[in-house]
């Protein structure tokens, strides 16, 4: 399996995050893919190749014109403003703060494109994220040309990143472009397999609504893990989409034995979909020792299930996601892909 890879991703490098009421330096952090890498290189696992560049249309096919505008301008607006801090929202639209008009100033216009105000966005956070989507979009290319698989190493992650929406540290939904440009280039059904230990809130909300798209997603429940607002096993779709959402939410100290019950029910469903492409967004925090997670995986379970989703056949792109225990990160991703591969 080939790896897509641009060490650019390095233009995303915050110094911040708002985390426990302090800025401590993030979890999502550039050395998380080089580990990746490394790992790869060791193992002798494949080719790695350079991202081409698709442009905007197809990231427009998912986000607002508004929203892309938005990221590419705010660290500039923010330096305008003469801020000496990362851009970091204070305020969003909520429950009873309903006026859905992107204000002119940078403090509000960030608040109204922000779902959670951890992420600081700092320069050059737009060029990695477009980026991402250009190494996202190259493996979902040689997809649809014919190949088996490929792994998009994407950094920063994209499945918390809605259609008008950055946070949890996402901007441009890797997976969602990829899945649409899928389908705008002959694939009639792409199902999206989200393991990452957070629920892909971004990914859901972008296909909701619609039958092209069959979303399913392991996580820790939302009544006790990020993104807290979204992720319920009763979340099934609306309208067309009605009954190709599929929510497998799982309590604090989960292991491998109950996780993968709840993989091999989301495989079911997958396959009785007979999708024409599988994109899998894969996070690596499900691993015991994850910082900010609290799944209990160990390193040989990514193997084990790798080679699970294998089974399905199906003609399959993995985006890289979360995981956030540097030292691991490489064994258990490059775990999942070679398991994959048999
Ligand atoms: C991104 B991905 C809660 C802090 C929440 C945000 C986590 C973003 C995870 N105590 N922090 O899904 O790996
Ligand atoms: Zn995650």
């Amino acid at each position: 399996m080939k790896t897509i890879y641009s060490k650019e991703h390095i233009l995303r490098d915050s110094k911040t995050e708002l985390f426990g009421g302090e800025l401590v330096p993030p979890f999502e952090c550039p050395v998380r893919v080089e580990f990746v890498i490394d790992e790869i290189t060791k193992r002798h696992f494949g080719e790695i190749i350079l991202p081409k560049r698709f442009g905007k249309e197809p990231l427009l096919r998912i986000h607002s014109e508004g929203y892309l505008d938005f990221l590419e301008n705010c660290w500039i607006d923010w330096k305008g403003a003469g801020y000496l801090g990362e851009a970091i929202a204070t305020t969003s639209p909520s429950k009873r703060l309903t006026r859905n008009v992107p204000p002119r100033e940078i403090d509000g216009r960030i608040g109204y494109y922000c779902l959670a105000s951890e992420t600081s966005i700092s320069k050059g956070t737009w060029e990695a994220s477009y980026l991402a989507a250009d190494v996202a979009l190259t493996g979902a290319e040689r997809i649809n040309k014919g190949s088996a698989s490929a792994f998009s190493l994407c950094r920063p992650p994209g499945h918390h990143a809605a259609a008008d929406m950055f946070g949890g540290y996402c901007f441009v939904n890797n997976a969602a472009v990829s899945a649409q440009f899928l389908l705008d280039n002959g694939a009639k059904k792409v199902a999206i397999l989200d393991v990452d230990f957070h629920h892909g809130n971004g990914t859901q909300s972008i296909f909701y609504d619609r039958d092209d798209v069959m979303f399913c997603s392991l996580h820790g429940d939302p009544m006790d893990a990020f993104p807290y607002f979204l992720g319920g096993n009763d979340e099934l779709g609306e309208g067309k989409g009605l009954g190709y959402n599929f929510n497998y939410s799982m309590p604090p100290k989960t292991s491998y034995t109950v996780w993968s019950q709840a993989l091999d029910i989301a495989l079911l469903k997958i396959k009785d979909y007979q999708a024409d492409a599988l994109i899998v967004s894969l996070g690596v925090d499900t691993y015991e020792n994850d910082p900010i997670s609290f799944f209990r995986l160990q390193c040989d379970d990514f193997s084990d299930y790798g080679q699970r989703i294998a089974k399905l056949g199906l003609p399959t792109l993995f985006v890289m996601e979360g995981g956030y225990a540097v030292e691991e990160i490489g064994i258990n991703v490059v775990n999942v892909l070679q398991g994959f591969e048999g």
